[in-house]
């Protein structure tokens, strides 16, 4: 008997997620440039791509998920990224954090907070990691907070207090962006601020932002992840800061998978 393909033993699948995510059109992108014209990306969201992950894992299965850090999945799983030697996913991508033009003249003290938001991966990886093992995420948030007051307050240090300004942020439902948009809200709302989370889809969350119907978003993902949306909707945007470095997206996979590169799946 002839050893069975990887792409036989997943049936020539990659676990995606929702379809307007940037991970998604570089999952495409990959499929181009490693010519795996036999492959199908199974759309659906973060929640069935964990879950199918889960089920797999469990029986040791093997499972190709589209996947990103900071996530809980790392810290659960043995896991590891696919090389990708053409590039498909980019490389060390930010985390930035993208308001609606007139934020700065509208809500100065948000902005100056949000100007001066940034996190480790632990960080926001503590949050996830506490919300998947049961909490709210807006308890995992809370607590992350008390813990931290020194990051926080380096966020808000000379920041005066509002009244009840109402500011609403537009958000994914990706565990990484349900983290940091949870403790945001916190933060925002010690401030003084009544916020409103208001949760959409990809393509959405940045056209709220760009027709100014939401105040921001924290999940910019670039220069790749979302490269789309910033060419689509160039002008209409703040880019206010970068709350996180290093992140990265790609194919993922658990370790007892005897494949180390996009390349094999060939
Ligand atoms: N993600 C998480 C998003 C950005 C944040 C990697 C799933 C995306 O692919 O667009």
């Amino acid at each position: 008997t002839t050893k069975e393909s990887i792409g036989e033993t997943v049936d020539y699948k990659i676990t995606g997620i929702d379809p307007g995510a940037g991970i998604m059109e570089a999952t495409d992108r990959a499929i181009n440039d490693y010519a795996l014209e036999d492959w199908t990306v199974v759309t659906g969201s973060g929640a069935a791509m964990t879950a199918a992950l889960k089920k797999a894992y469990d029986k040791e299965e093997p499972i190709i998920v589209t996947g990103w850090s900071p996530h809980w999945k790392f810290a659960k799983y043995d896991l590891k990224y696919l090389e990708d030697p053409e590039g498909s996913y980019g490389g060390a991508e930010e985390i930035h954090t993208i308001g609606r033009l007139g934020l700065g003249d509208d809500l100065p003290e948000a902005h100056a907070i949000l100007e001066k938001f940034n996190w480790e991966q632990e960080d926001m990886a503590e949050v996830m990691v506490e919300a998947i093992d049961g909490a709210k995420p807006e308890v995992a948030a809370q607590n992350w907070i008390d813990k931290n007051e020194e990051k926080v307050s380096a966020w808000t240090e000379g920041v005066e207090k509002v009244d009840g300004d109402k500011i609403k942020f537009v958000y994914v439902a990706w565990d990484s962006t349900v983290a940091s948009t949870n403790v945001m809200a916190l933060v925002l709302e010690d401030m003084g601020y009544e916020v409103e989370m208001l949760q959409v889809e990809a393509g959405p969350m940045w056209t709220a932002v760009a027709d100014g119907s939401a105040d921001v978003l924290l999940a910019g993902w670039l220069p790749i992840t979302h490269a789309t949306y910033v060419e689509k909707f160039e002008g209409k945007f703040e880019d206010i800061g970068t709350s996180m470095v290093d992140v990265k997206i790609g194919l993922v996979v658990p370790t007892y998978m005897d494949i180390d590169s996009i390349e094999d799946l060939k």
